[in-house]
């Protein structure tokens, strides 16, 4: 009789138990190559999620834009084409109105430090832009210098050169006197290679991972402004995970943003010394002068951000002042002794 009433309990619940204990399977969309930052960082998340969910959760990366690219990364993880998606907020101007803020030249040195602001201000403001979708982690690249074909030792040599960046970091260009042009990074090695562009505006660390160093051998130092990028997921999909494996996921949102920061700033360390020993790469600063007067021509775009922002119903002021207290606080916590 016992027996039985196990067996009939076991026939009817069994299943049930079984099937909430199967793997999860989820797919991660990104753009740029494997051995690029965005996707290193999300091979470490995937790591730590196997491992921190025990195995129940698999997650499957696809880099180099193998199932979603850099233009439609944001469309295609709201329609479920992956449930999750590494984006760049400078691929698409206008859409990012709150976390677009990072993309000002407001002197980050480091990614760490802007990476912890970035995480810090979307959890304050949760901000309409992502509603679509749930945010996973943020993070930046690292501040953006100029490599060039050829040597740009001040301003003037900077006049008219066509130069790869994207959203605001291509009207910074621009203000400089140079030509931007506006496209993905991976669209970029083919655009140098062409001799479409002359140079570009970007972190340092992808004259490594890039090999640019073959092509710009030559950088001029500016610390300008970083590039933000949101990890989002489906948001149909986040619904459906158990609530154990949603904490596991939002636990990891800061400790990912540091640990991305973390890995890009040792990164472009590294990358500066590998340009220099394979490519005799060279690099300029400018006069003390002349970095006053790119301040001065760079203030009109951060004043449009503001106006901007605040057409869209954010507290513009409020965030501007909240980015700059928190770049004091991180930039001192994170300064190497
Ligand atoms: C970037 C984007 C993809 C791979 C490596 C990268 N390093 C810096 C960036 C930021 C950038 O220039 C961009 O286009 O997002």
């Amino acid at each position: 009789m016992m027996k039985k009433l196990l067996l009939v309990l076991f026939l009817v619940f069994g299943p049930c138990s079984l099937a909430s204990a199967e793997t999860i399977r989820l797919s991660y969309a990104n753009f740029p190559p494997a051995n690029t930052f965005p996707s290193v960082q999300m091979e470490r998340w995937k790591e730590e999620v196997e491992l921190r969910t025990n195995g129940r959760v698999k997650i499957d990366t696809y880099p180099g834009g193998s199932l979603l690219g850099a233009r439609n990364m944001f469309r295609g993880v709201i329609q479920g084409q992956a449930d999750i998606g590494n984006l760049s907020m400078s691929y698409q101007p206008g859409v990012f109105p709150m976390t677009s803020v990072l993309e000002l030249p407001v002197g980050f040195t480091s990614a760490k430090a802007a990476s912890a602001a970035l995480w810090d201000l979307y959890e304050k403001y949760q901000p309409r832009e992502f509603d679509q979708v749930k945010v996973l982690t943020m993070f930046t690249s690292a501040p953006s210098n100029l490599m060039t074909r050829q040597p740009v030792r001040s301003l003037d040599e900077f006049r008219g050169l066509e130069i790869r960046a994207s959203g605001t970091a291509s009207r910074i260009l621009d203000s400089l006197g140079a030509v931007s042009v506006s496209m993905p990074m991976p669209e970029t090695p083919e655009a140098l290679q062409r001799g479409m562009v002359k140079g570009l505006f970007s972190s340092l660390e992808v004259l490594m991972d890039f090999n640019f160093a073959a092509y710009t051998p030559y950088q001029t130092m500016l610390n300008s402004q970083v590039y933000p990028f949101a990890v989002v997921m489906n948001r149909n999909k986040w619904n459906s995970l158990p609530r154990e494996v949603q904490i596991v996921l939002e636990e990891l949102g800061r400790e990912q943003a540091l640990w991305t920061g973390e890995y890009m700033d040792a990164h472009v360390d590294k990358a500066i010394e590998y340009a220099r020993e394979n490519y005799d790469a060279q690099s300029f600063e400018l006069t003390p002068d002349e970095y006053a007067l790119i301040e001065e021509r760079v203030r009109p775009i951060i004043d449009d951000w503001i106006k901007e922002a605040e057409r869209n119903g954010l507290p513009a002021r409020e965030i501007l002042a909240d980015l700059e207290s928190l770049r004091d606080y991180y930039e001192s916590e994170f300064s190497s002794p």
